[in-house]
């Protein structure tokens, strides 16, 4: 894993904020309920790209479209792409940029991202907003773990052995970023989904 604090100034971060807010009202945010139970995720969930990441009682998949409205995600900005080309090193575009809304009590319990069927390829976080406790382990469920703050404009870089590491949420510190008026937190992860070549 790469770990960039403090990636993204002030000024990058409005940027990326004010183009999400584009997105958003395109692909309005929505409640991913879990496969099975159909228990709902206390985050709150949107997507740009060609992909999505959706989760509901069938099942978690990428999909080219909004589960409520069936309409194409929208595009990943200029100003997100260029993170990724600034921090990846991978010769492919990002199919999907997840974005995870965390207000109030929100968290993200600990789980791998393997709904991918390309590992090879980088996955890309960037942090907005109120910092957040993230926990990061091994490959293998129940080994030891690390902690780690995640501070709005912060970026990681998940790749080589840590693309398939445990990692999750604990919790967000409210009150801790002026950046959203409401405070809360968002973070955005880049994916390559399919295999390029
Ligand atoms: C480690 N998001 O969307 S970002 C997710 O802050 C996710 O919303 C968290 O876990 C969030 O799947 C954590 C940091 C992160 C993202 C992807 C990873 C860590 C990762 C993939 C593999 C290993
Ligand atoms: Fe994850």
């Amino acid at each position: 894993m790469r770990y960039l604090p403090e990636f993204l100034d002030r000024s990058a971060q409005e940027q990326i904020l004010r183009d999400l807010r584009e997105a958003v009202a395109r692909a309005p945010l929505f409640t991913p309920v879990m496969p099975g139970t159909a228990k709902p995720f206390s985050v709150r969930m949107s997507n740009m790209g060609v992909l999505g990441w959706v989760s509901d009682k069938a099942g978690y998949r990428y999909q080219a479209s909004h589960p409520e409205l069936l309409t194409p995600w929208p595009g990943i900005p200029e100003s997100i792409l260029a993170v990724w080309n600034r921090v990846s090193n991978y010769p492919h575009a990002p199919e999907a940029c997840l974005v995870n809304f965390y207000g109030g009590e929100a968290k993200m319990g600990l789980h791998q991202d393997r709904d991918e069927e390309d590992f090879e390829a980088p996955v890309v976080s960037i942090s907005l907003g109120d910092t957040a406790l993230f926990r990061l382990g091994g490959t293998t469920r129940g080994g030891k773990t690390q902690s780690l703050k995640l501070a709005s404009g912060d970026v990681l870089i998940l790749e080589g052995q840590s693309r398939l590491a445990f990692h999750g949420i604990d919790r967000v510190i409210g009150g801790s970023s002026t950046l959203l008026k409401d405070g809360g937190r968002i973070n955005l992860t880049l994916r390559r989904v399919t295999k390029s070549l």
